[in-house]
């Protein structure tokens, strides 16, 4: 009699790579974005990956990081919600051989042996973007120009530095003052909160809202309007991400500008985690892409915008 045995593995087939990967919830459109792309890519590459939201918690994302180092994850990948406290866990990743991939934002940590490379932005560069166009459409503008900003979470590697490359343009320009500054932790109904505080406390004398991302944008438009102000035109509005609805935005005519940063990642994230696993080395760092979308733009652009 026969009987079927199992064929043996062959020489060729390859363990499935398994990729944890820690975000940190699902605060804006980017951030959905940001992870439909980290699940899309990681299919397509035939990774399988432990997908972790710390709901904007550092504790949870320490909690998820010590848990694929006990499941023997291959790659960890890590998108940090603030930039201080990572450098006990790190080491004990470093110190289990998995390579880590740091994704969007970064770590502080002085030891940059802890992570193999980070796959994400200039920041600064974008808030530069950002007050440079201020400094340009100024030129326009009479007297005295009162911005008010809306700041991403606290402690947050975008919050700071697109803080410090907005403060570091306008300079250029005497006329242009920051009269107020809060966190609107990247979330649209938080942004309108914040920005209806500001229009109770400085009324008309603000011209200028310049926030850290779309999201904060968007609903600081609504509280413009609520307050019987038009958004883009008595109050110019300059944002972050460049987003679908940011771009709905300014066809509609309430937002001036908004300055790219393309949270689709995963790809080269899953390219990266494929040569890590197989033990090459990869460049210590790779930026991803931005650009300046001004109103004007915006329904040329619109139909080619893949988030
Ligand atoms: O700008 C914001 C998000 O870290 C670049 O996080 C990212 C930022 C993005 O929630 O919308």
């Amino acid at each position: 009699a026969s009987f079927a045995v199992a064929a043996p593995m062959s020489a060729f087939a390859q363990k499935k790579i398994v990729v944890g990967f820690s975000q940190i919830g699902a605060e804006s459109e980017w951030r959905t974005a940001n992870t439909n792309s980290m699940k899309t890519a990681a299919a397509a590459a035939g990774i399988e990956l432990k997908f972790s939201d710390a709901q904007q918690k550092q504790e949870n994302q320490i909690k998820a990081l010590r848990s694929f180092i006990a499941q023997k994850v291959d790659v960890i990948a890590l998108t940090p919600v603030v930039e201080s406290g990572w450098d006990t866990v790190l080491k004990e990743i470093k110190d289990a051989k998995i390579p880590l991939i740091l994704m969007d934002r970064s770590v502080d940590s002085k030891d940059t042996s802890l992570y193999a490379t980070h796959i994400g932005f200039d920041f600064v560069k974008e808030g530069e973007m950002a007050g440079q166009w201020l400094v340009e459409k100024a030129k326009t503008m009479k007297g005295d120009i009162n911005v008010v900003e809306l700041q991403g979470t606290v402690g947050s590697a975008p919050a700071i530095d697109r803080k410090k490359g907005f403060e570091a343009a306008i300079k250029a320009e005497p006329r242009i003052k920051i009269i107020r500054s809060q966190t609107g932790d990247f979330t649209r109904a938080k942004g309108k909160e914040v920005m209806e505080a500001f229009l109770k406390a400085e009324g008309k004398k603000i011209n200028v809202l310049y926030a850290h991302n779309d999201d904060m944008g968007i609903g600081a438009i609504q509280a413009i309007e609520e307050a019987g102000l038009k958004p883009a035109k008595d109050i110019l509005v300059i944002s972050v991400d460049g987003v679908k609805g940011a771009f709905e935005a300014m066809i509609a005519g309430k937002l001036n500008v908004t300055v790219e940063c393309s949270p689709l990642l995963g790809p080269l994230v899953m390219s990266t985690a494929k040569d890590l696993a197989a033990g090459k080395t990869v460049p210590r760092s790779l930026i991803g892409k931005d650009g300046v979308y001004p109103m004007e733009t915006a329904a040329k652009e619109f139909p080619s915008r893949q988030y």
